[in-house]
């Protein structure tokens, strides 16, 4: 089985700046984190960052037929993008959310999420561990 898990724009950055918000764990190390998780679960993995929201959409789109389910942090094209909500609908992959960061306690602009009406969950706040959820939760939903 595989998964995919796909990030948005300037999580590439995560441990450089705003240490107080996002941590000091590199993207690589996140990289690392769902790897060896992935390999203790004998589920292969395929882990991708882009800064383009075309790209992005390219990388659902290659999903379809491909990967099982979608472990997605949109990062800043979560408020803004319909694309992507259609992407997640048009492959019609079991698909979660997830944000580092708990969302719900900062700005405005934050509160929207289009892509959550295509996603079965969205898992905010709990740092990078929310992947290993995201991912967790797929597993027992595609064993069934
Ligand atoms: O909490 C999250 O995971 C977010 O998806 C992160 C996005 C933000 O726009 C969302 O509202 C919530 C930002 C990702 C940028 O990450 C940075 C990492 C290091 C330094 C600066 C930004």
């Amino acid at each position: 089985m595989k998964l995919c898990v796909i990030n948005g724009p300037n999580l590439n950055m995560l441990g450089i700046r705003e240490p107080d918000i996002y941590g000091r764990t590199t993207y690589a190390d996140l990289c690392t984190l769902i790897e060896n998780y992935a390999a203790e679960q004998d589920i292969d993995v395929d882990i991708y960052q882009s800064n383009h929201e075309g790209d992005l959409v390219d990388k659902i789109q290659a999903c379809y037929g491909e990967a099982a389910g979608i472990v997605i942090n949109p990062a800043a094209y979560t408020h803004t993008s319909v694309a992507l909500l259609d992407a997640v609908k048009s492959v019609a992959i079991p698909t979660v959310e997830v944000h580092i960061s708990d969302v719900s306690q900062r700005e405005d602009f934050r509160q929207v999420s289009y892509i959550r009406a295509a996603c079965e969950k969205t898992i905010c706040g709990h740092g990078l561990n929310g992947y290993i959820e995201a991912m967790d939760y797929l597993l027992e939903k595609l064993a069934d």
